[in-house]
């Protein structure tokens, strides 16, 4: 079902109700990728916990399905460099002095490389044709991306943001948002980190100060905002 336009939604959030349009607000899933959520893939590879990740697939999943139930905007990222690496600032290759780095033969396919089945969105959440994937270089989903121009004339003004991980992609992503002029709620059961304190401090930073960069709820609020 489609909703109206004019239709706006309100959200138990913090630091305060999130007041949303549904027609002008979209879902935008961060970087759900096997490579980081995968027993066996990357992220496991580096010795990180990805049940950390891999809670926030269910809710992903039944956020999406409202979300697409009701015919809203859905867009989707993944973080991944051209297979010629030109993209790839040597910095970011280097970074961590790990033996297996970013274009290196991994688990599944070339490390963070597009076109590699690591680098794909996990099945539970795969794209719809429909859906445009931003393929981003960087941490953030601004850089370097069409995502701006595409959200703009689809006249979205505000954002639901879930993905992984919290405190890298996800607030970089919000923080670009809210200088670009959107408004983003985070689902904090649709974000995950490895690292436990980060996924609290990642959504405190975000909703400290009155919401300096957003908002913060849950996903059974916004599907019951849904209705
Ligand atoms: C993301 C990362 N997606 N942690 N990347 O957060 O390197």
């Amino acid at each position: 079902m489609t909703m109206p336009a004019s239709a706006t939604l309100s959200v138990a959030a913090e630091p305060y109700p999130f007041e949303f349009a549904p027609a002008t607000c979209a879902l935008l899933i961060i970087d759900m990728q096997r490579d980081f959520l995968e027993p066996g893939g990357f992220g496991e590879m580096l010795g990180n916990d990805v049940s950390q990740l891999r809670r926030t697939i269910e809710p992903n999943r039944k956020l999406l399905a409202a979300w697409r139930a009701k015919g809203l905007a859905v867009l989707h990222t993944r973080e991944g460099h051209r297979p010629d690496l030109t993209d790839l600032p040597p910095a970011k290759k280097v970074r961590g002095r790990s033996k297996t780095c970013i274009g290196d033969a991994g688990p599944m396919g070339r490390i963070l490389v597009r076109g590699e089945a690591g680098h794909d969105i996990i099945p539970e959440l795969y794209p719809l044709p429909t859906e445009p994937v931003i393929d981003k270089p960087g941490k953030g989903a601004f850089f370097a991306t069409d995502l701006h121009a595409i959200l703009q004339n689809l006249g979205i003004k505000q954002l639901v943001v879930t993905g992984v991980t919290t405190e890298v992609c996800v607030n970089t992503t919000v923080r670009e948002a809210n200088d670009r002029g959107y408004d983003c709620l985070v689902p904090e059961d649709c974000v995950g980190s490895y690292f436990p304190e980060f996924q609290m401090m990642g959504l405190k930073m975000i909703k400290a100060q009155g919401g300096i960069f957003g908002w913060v709820s849950d996903s059974g609020k916004i599907i019951a905002a849904l209705g």
